[in-house]
């Protein structure tokens, strides 16, 4: 089956139909779809999807949104960012127009931040971890263990404290539009079952281009790389890293099963991702213009939420059947691991404002009464 198919398909009828199409023996190539290995092929289908998908142009357009993610035109982030092509496309009538780019057909999350910066591309949506290297309190929301489920995360999030770290952004020449939810990461591998802090011990792993995912994993005994997500399923592939972390939708809709034998249920980081447009196009826009896509970031966003909690428990079993040995973490072995932790969490703590951090923790205090 083609992607174009699939990606209209995965439209009506969400990720049953998906699974299936992924199961197709033609489709089912994983990482050989994904990423940078196919970006020629890749372009190609982004056109198909935006034809099928849209009744404007960009020639008709007073203003072109050029979008980009890392990940491939499968995952919820890609569903999520055609609804918001389609709401704002409706709501000024094809007069700012958007073009959605995939895989890392943009670059990585870092070179398409540093686009945005300069007003060459418009939006992207990358996990907050690789944020950190523009606005260091971001390093907050990676903290391993930090949220204790992602209703807590969600109220932080969409509260004082999160509209201040999507304001803070402004200095960077970004424009924070809305969360949303890429979700718990765990660790695959291609070595040994992971059931224990011990495990990780010896286990080369990529992480995110973030100092917090890069120390926690030293301090549980791994030796982790930080290496750009283009490049990863080519990485393992390789064998250049025994592993990596990510959410289950993005381990089976990249075809990770492919390259990992291993998925354990860590939990260790909840992600989210961040809605970012360039600063300089925003405030090219007139207040209307502006208004409609903060909502349609926002309102895209609570349906790319929606899809990815609703594939969870379909995944992990896609996976098994995909043939990965699942290793189940305990509650137990996972305060383990936070307690190991603990010290990097403190270690970055310290080092931001303190007034912050501490308002930061209060947020997470009141959620965590509201919602535990
Ligand atoms: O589209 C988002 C990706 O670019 C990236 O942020 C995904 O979590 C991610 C990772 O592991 O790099």
């Amino acid at each position: 089956m083609k992607k174009k198919a699939v990606l209209s398909v995965t439209m009506a009828f969400g990720l049953t139909a998906v699974l299936a199409a992924c199961g197709d023996a033609e489709n089912n190539n994983g990482g050989a779809d994904n990423g940078a290995n196919n970006a020629e092929e890749n372009v190609s289908d982004n056109n198909e999807a935006e034809a099928a998908n849209s009744e404007y142009s960009s020639g008709d357009a007073s203003y072109v949104i050029e979008a980009g993610i890392g990940l491939n035109n499968q995952h919820p982030q890609y569903e999520g960012l055609l609804r918001f092509k389609e709401i704002v496309e409706e709501a000024t009538d094809g007069d700012v127009y958007v073009e959605t780019y995939h895989s890392s057909q943009l670059g990585d999350d870092r070179e398409m931040m540093e686009a945005l910066q300069l007003g060459s591309q418009e939006v992207t949506i990358p996990s907050t971890a690789p944020v950190t290297n523009f606005v260091e309190e971001y390093a907050i929301l990676d903290f391993p263990f930090l949220f204790a489920n992602e209703e807590v995360a969600m109220e932080v999030l969409n509260g004082e404290i999160g509209d201040e770290l999507l304001d803070s952004l402004e200095d960077q020449e970004m424009v924070g539009l809305a969360w949303w939810e890429n979700g718990y990461r765990d660790l695959t591998n291609s070595t040994q079952p992971v059931e224990t802090a011990e495990d990780f011990q010896g286990l080369t792993i990529r992480t995110m281009e973030n100092e917090v995912h890069l120390e926690a994993f030293s301090e549980l005994g791994a030796n982790p790389t930080p290496m750009a997500f283009g490049e990863l399923f080519t990485g393992m592939q390789q064998g250049t890293v025994d592993g990596q972390e990510n959410p289950l939708a993005t381990i089976y809709l990249e075809g990770f099963y492919e390259v990992q034998d291993y998925y354990s249920d860590t939990n260790h980081v909840y992600s989210p991702f961040v809605f970012l447009m360039s600063k300089q196009f925003y405030d090219s826009l007139p207040d209307d213009y502006q208004e409609i896509v903060g909502d349609a970031a926002q309102e895209a966003g609570e349906f790319q939420i929606e899809q990815n909690r609703a594939q969870n428990e379909e995944l992990l079993e896609a996976l098994i059947d995909e043939g990965m040995e699942h290793s189940e973490v305990t509650d137990e072995a996972r305060e383990e691991m936070a307690e190991i932790v603990q010290p990097v969490n403190d270690q970055f703590a310290e080092q931001l404002d303190q007034d912050f951090v501490e308002r930061f923790f209060q947020a997470v205090e009141e959620a965590e009464e509201m919602h535990q």
